[in-house]
This record gives C-alpha cells, structure tokens and sequence, in this order.
C-alpha cells in the first residue's frame, strides 16, 4: 500500500499547567497507533505532539507557584510531559513547543498575512470566559454551579465560575467562513468523525458563526500581535497555528506541501476549535483545511469525567508501572469504542490483561515456541498438505487482516483488535482440537504435527504483524523469538498472512508475566 502518500497525523498539544492524566495518555496512544500502522505500510508518516504553553491558566500557575512561565513551562516539559511519552511508548516525530522560536515567529508571520488580508478588526471584548477552557463563553455554555459556587453560573466543563471580560481586542472576520465551511462539511463528509460530532458542528455553525476575538491586552504572557505589542495572541489562535509549524509552513515548502493537511486527533470538548475555528483560519490564509478532525470521547472514572480539575485524576505510571506500556495501550484501545465515552476501571483492567492478554495471546505464543522447542528442536517445520481445519484458519488471517486495516482506515481501533482477537481465539481453539501434544507421541503423526506447528507458528507471526503498532514490546520480542528478519514495527507487509517467519524459533519468556501485587 506503499503509494508514496503521506500520513501526517497530529495530536493536540496539551497546557502545561498541570501534569498528564491518563486522558492524556490517552489520546497519545490512539493517534500513535495510527501513526505505527500507517508506518508499518510504508507510507510517509509523521506523527506530531508538543505542549501549549501561553495564556492567562499558565501564567497564574506559574505565578503561584513563585517562578516564571517560561521557568514554568520548561520544567513540566521535562519532568512530566516528554516523560509521558516514555511511559506510554510514543514514537513521536517531533514534538512542538508554542515557546518554540519557530512557532512564535510563524504564528506572527500567518497573523500579519491575515491582518494584510483584511481579516483581522480593532473591536471590543465584552463578556464571559473560563480560563480553565481558555475560551470565551456564550450565556448558554453555562450551567447552575453546586457546593461551594452553588447560586452562581459556572463552566460546564471545569464546574468553576468565569470571569467577565472588557478588553479592547483584535477580531477575525470568522463570520464571513460561515458559508463556506458549511459547504465544506457537506463536501467532505468525514471531514469531522464521528458522526454525532459532525452533526453537532453542522449544527452549530448553521446558527451563524460570530467573529473571534484573537488578542488579549490584560495580561502580556503570550506572543505578541507583530503591528501592536500592546496586545498577546489569544492561546487558543497560537496553539492551533502549531500544526502547521511544525510541517514545515513558511519554513520548508517542501516539507509543507508534502506533510499538509493532517489527520487531527482531538477530545471532543476541543472539538469545535478544530473544526470551526482552525478551518476558518486556514480558509482566510488560503491554506488546505485539516484531512480529519476526530473527536474522541472522555475518560469516565466512576462515572465521571477524567479531569485535570477534580480528583479524578490518574497519572499513566500508576498502571503501567504494575501492567507495562503495552497493556496500557491494548486495554484503552480494545475497551473503549474510540469515539464514544468510555469507562475506566482497575477490575476491567486487570481481567483484561488476564483474560485476553496473558491467557489468550501469551499463553499462545508462549505453548507454541515451547512445542517447536521441545518437538522439532526449535527448527519451525515446513508444514504439509493443509486439512480444512489448517485452511480455517488460513482463511481466518485473510479476513481478520483485511478486517483490522479497513476498521482503521475507519478510525475504528477497537475493532481493528477486536478482529485480530478472532485470530487469538481460533488458534487457541486449533490447538485444543489438534492436541499436538498427543500428535508427538505417535511417530506415524509427524507429518501431520509438523503441519499444525507451522499453522500456528505463521498465526503467531500475523499476530506480531497486526497488533505491533498496538503492542510494541511484546510483538518485537515475539518477532525475535519466531527468527523475524528485521524489526516487526518496519515489516513492509501488505499481507500479513504471507509472513513466512524465520527458521529457527529462541526460546520466549512470558510476555504478559502474571501480576501478584494488588492495584488501584
Ligand atoms: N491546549 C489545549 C488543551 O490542552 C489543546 C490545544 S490543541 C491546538 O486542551
């Protein structure tokens, strides 16, 4: 599927205010599962993540906590969130800082092209905004607050009360994109996934679009607006502009125009800034507008959302130093319908790393090698004439394979392994009903035991394949210890069923080792 086509795919770049949660987390693994499969097909990928570092949220945290922002910024960068790619196994191609020299004097260049334009007024800013949200309010984005800010109004997603704002601001025409953008969803109908956030978007920008107010002159943490710095760019107007940055926009044409538009992984509460805003922008500077903008679910722990500010907070070392990276990568994936809102919990966690990890697939991997060991001194039998139940399962890599890669060119990562698991589950199935075991006693049987080890060495080496980008450690090491040839997350394979292994099997420890400690 090499085509010479490229993959740029992106996830948001998060505030630095606070360390990761495993939101966080997350959202990280799903666009670097992309990134990995796409990788693993040859084609030009670029997988993006970073930190957004400006606004008023940031400058109060580092106010009270008695350093600067940028002291700030730079010491949650390196302690918590390059970290956060480490502990989740990220393979990021860069990773962009909004106080990058780059980023600042992009994002000044694309404001001044736009101010050039006529897209951008002197008016004035009155009304709400959340600095949680960074973002200005609307009347009806409010709800009625509870316990200690009961009787007031308060942000429905931070559940704190926002501030009311006078400021003399720069607006960008964005009611003028109201048309077009309209146009462009109906255009492209995957544009915004999945579809109930389409439909949301559709139907708010059908509402009519009002402009943006782009400045903030209150405060000076931020970039400053290149024809008046008496005023900073608005957070949200820099953060978006990151995108582009880093592919390359004004710096390298070539790496632009080979890289853009991207694939945008997003929450849903950030959605509209995607998918309203950011097109808006890029239609003003006449750039293309993003391939995709998908936004995912939230987190719920105990039933409530994942949050940055209430105690539901779990960092991502609290599971993977007891489960590892890749059973934190496989769970999120496998449970939570990706698009949808999702339920975490430490039962679900640790009976899904029993049931489906260490049973179904370790196990399996870990009986056969130690069959090839022990039956055919670890040299992998060429195999004989295939029966129906051996051509089963043939027919089963087939399906599960194309399965797999039509659901994730659908962003349908769930079922992408829900699929692969039919292979896990069939092979466990084959070996039952074949008993080699039993085939090994009985020498006028080695023919048909040779076979049945071959079915299962080459299930084993699809499995590595499919669920690499998924898994990374476990896959290298089953790869190593099946004699693949290079390293499984390049295997250039198309056809993953074609795999014909290597030669020799190494002995494999378990790759998904039972867990004693107690959790949560
Ligand atoms: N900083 C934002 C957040 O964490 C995302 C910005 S993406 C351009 O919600």
């Amino acid at each position: 599927m090499s085509d010479g086509s490229s993959f740029y795919i992106t996830t948001p770049i998060f505030y630095v205010n606070d360390v990761p949660h495993i939101g966080h987390a997350y959202t990280e693994v799903a666009a670097d599962v992309l990134a990995r499969w796409h990788r693993q097909r040859g084609e030009d990928t670029w997988l993006l993540t970073g930190t957004d570092e400006h606004g008023q949220k940031i400058l109060r945290t580092a106010t009270a906590n008695g350093v600067t922002p940028k002291q700030w910024a730079d010491r949650l960068v390196e302690t918590a969130w390059k970290p956060l790619l480490a502990t989740v196994d990220i393979r990021n191609d860069d990773f962009i800082r909004t106080t990058d020299e780059r980023h600042e004097v992009n994002a000044q260049k694309f404001l001044q092209h736009l101010f050039d334009a006529g897209h951008i007024y002197t008016g004035e800013y009155e009304g709400f905004y959340c600095v949680g949200c960074e973002e200005y309010k609307q009347p009806s984005d409010l709800v009625d607050g509870t316990g200690e800010y009961a009787g007031q109004q308060v942000c429905a997603i931070h559940s704190i009360p926002v501030e009311l704002l006078h400021e003399k601001n720069y607006f960008f025409r964005m009611s003028t994109f109201t048309d077009q953008l309209l146009a462009m969803y109906e255009a492209n109908p995957t544009f915004i996934q999945p579809e109930s956030a389409r439909n949301e978007v559709i139907s708010f920008v059908k509402q009519g679009l009002s402009d943006l107010s782009i400045s903030r002159s209150s405060f000076d943490w931020g970039i400053k607006v290149p024809w008046d710095d008496s005023h900073v760019v608005y957070v949200w107007f820099d953060a978006l502009l990151n995108y582009i940055t880093a592919a390359g926009y004004g710096q390298d044409d070539e790496k632009f125009s080979r890289l853009w538009p991207a694939t945008h992984i997003v929450g849903k509460d950030i959605l509209r800034f995607h998918a309203v805003i950011w097109p808006a922008m890029l239609l003003a500077a006449g750039l293309p507008v993003p391939t995709q903008v998908f936004g995912h679910g939230w987190l719920l722990v105990g039933g409530e959302k994942m949050s940055k500010s209430k105690l539901t907070g779990i960092a991502p070392n609290q599971i993977t130093d007891t489960f590892g990276s890749d059973t934190f990568r496989y769970y999120f994936m496998r449970a939570i319908s990706f698009g949808q809102d999702g339920s975490f919990s430490w039962e679900d966690l640790s009976a899904r790393y029993q049931s489906e990890l260490a049973n179904g697939f370790g196990n399996l991997a870990s009986r056969v090698i130690a069959m090839v060991v022990r039956y055919c001194d670890g040299e992998i039998p060429a195999g004989g004439a295939p029966t129906d139940a051996d051509a089963a399962i043939r027919a089963t890599e087939i399906r599960v394979t194309e399965a797999a890669g039509e659901a994730i060119n659908r962003l349908a990562l769930h079922e992408a392994l829900a699929s692969v698991w039919e292979l896990v589950d069939e092979l466990n199935g084959y070996i039952t009903a074949q008993e080699p075991w039993a085939l090994a006693k009985n020498p006028d049987d080695r023919e048909r035991l040779e076979t049945v080890l071959h079915t299962v060495v080459r299930g084993l080496g699809t499995l590595a394949v499919l669920l690499s980008p998924v898994t990374p450690q476990a896959t290298a090491t089953l790869w190593t210890a099946l004699g693949g040839t290079g390293s499984v997350q390049d295997a250039r394979i198309d056809r993953a069923w074609e795999w014909t292994g290597g030669t020799h099997v190494s002995p494999l420890t378990a790759l998904f080792p039972r867990i004693e400690a107690t959790v949560g």
